[in-house]
């Protein structure tokens, strides 16, 4: 198993591809999506919030896709540093929104997946980690949650306000939409919205070289703002899997989105899908409670035992990166680095037991 950090873009400098090496990471994976533009709601030390039913910010250029040029300049850089770039998480709703929406310009949405996808197998780069979701990361609560009243992130119950059209995964697309709302749509509306998707996008990805992972609905609700979501249990998973036997059908395995669902156990979870060679990395981050009432906690203070899911990892051959995801911010003047060299170090002193030897109990 490799170690990660996750970066923003704003994240994408020498100063950060440093901070990462010090910390004994080997990979990084990288946000393209600039989720902090004019988003009064969501500070950028940090990991995105927005507010309760505020979004993120403004969504990026619609006619301006990253191509292979500027992939391969942002790996060399990357690897100048001695570092490896692992993956690419989310595409930018500008790029793809009518996919999820089933739009007008969906045709079009379909083409500019494609272009991506070509890009990243010419730069080199092997994953794009992708969230099916219409509401998408929404509806969380900040505060002192974590141990020591470290700024957290957590849900303090249902969301049930509407998107406003223009809006989806919690970005603004068109900000001179129309008023009114997204409306409502089944679960299998979207189910079949992702499948033709897959069926669209996987045969050009194995082409290319690249493998597409799937984040599962964060915070995973039934719905959030009315909207339903796709992977909420842990067994929707599953579907999402059976829809298409390519190996670039993949998951984005995010152990608290996991852990925060209601059903399930966790540790049978990560078994199923690391048995079955479906995990192409790991969002490493822990939580207490489950949706919709739960905070993100310290890498060693939440519900799930870490020690525990790395064995399964191991008996299982995951060889694949593993990333903080997101950690408590520390009181400090650098609180990001500071929750995310915390995180890191935990996971390298556990990765580096577990090649020892030491097995925790109950693996
Ligand atoms: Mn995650």
């Amino acid at each position: 198993m490799k170690l990660g950090l996750g970066l923003y873009r704003h994240m994408l400098n020498d100063e950060y591809y440093s901070f990462a090496v010090q910390a004994g990471c080997s990979h990084v994976v990288v946000h393209l999506v600039d989720y902090f533009r004019q988003g009064e709601a969501n500070p950028s030390q940090n990991q995105p919030t927005g507010d309760k039913d505020k979004p993120w910010g403004i969504a990026g250029d619609p006619d301006r896709l990253w191509t292979a040029e500027d992939l391969i300049g942002l790996r060399k850089q990357i690897e100048a540093a001695g570092l490896k770039l692992e993956a690419i998480e989310n595409l930018d709703p500008a790029h793809w929104h009518d996919i999820l929406l089933d739009g007008p310009k969906r045709a079009l949405h379909i083409r500019n997946v494609h272009a991506i996808v070509r890009a990243m197998g010419e730069a080199g780069i092997g994953t794009l980690g992708y969230n099916f979701s219409l509401a998408g990361v929404c509806g969380r609560v900040r505060g002192p949650f974590a141990r020591g009243g470290a700024e957290s992130v957590g849900m303090d119950g249902p969301v049930d306000t509407p998107i406003p059209n223009g809006t989806v995964w919690n970005m603004i697309y068109d900000v001179n939409a129309p008023a009114g709302f997204l409306p409502h749509i089944a679960h299998d509306v979207l189910w079949d919205r992702l499948q033709r998707f897959l069926e669209e996008v996987l045969p050009v990805a194995e082409q290319s070289g690249v493998r597409l992972a799937a984040h599962p609905d964060d915070p995973p609700m039934p719905t959030m703002r009315l909207q339903p979501r796709l992977v909420y249990q842990p067994s929707m998973y599953q579907r999402l899997i059976d829809i298409s036997p390519s190996p670039s059908n993949l998951l984005e395995f995010c152990l608290g989105t996991l852990a925060e669902m209601t059903e399930g156990n966790l540790y049978d979870t990560v078994e199923q899908y690391s048995a079955q060679k479906r995990l192409a990395y790991v969002h490493f981050r822990n939580v207490h409670g489950k949706a919709p009432h739960y905070y993100e906690t310290f890498i060693d203070d939440g519900d799930i035992d870490m020690l525990r899911i790395l064995a399964i990892l191991h008996k299982n051959q995951f060889d694949g990166v593993l990333i903080p995801d997101h950690s408590p911010q520390m009181t400090c003047s650098a609180p990001w680095h500071a929750g995310m060299a915390h995180t890191l170090g935990f996971m390298r002193a556990a990765m580096m037991a577990l090649d020892r030897g030491f097995a925790p109990t109950g693996a």
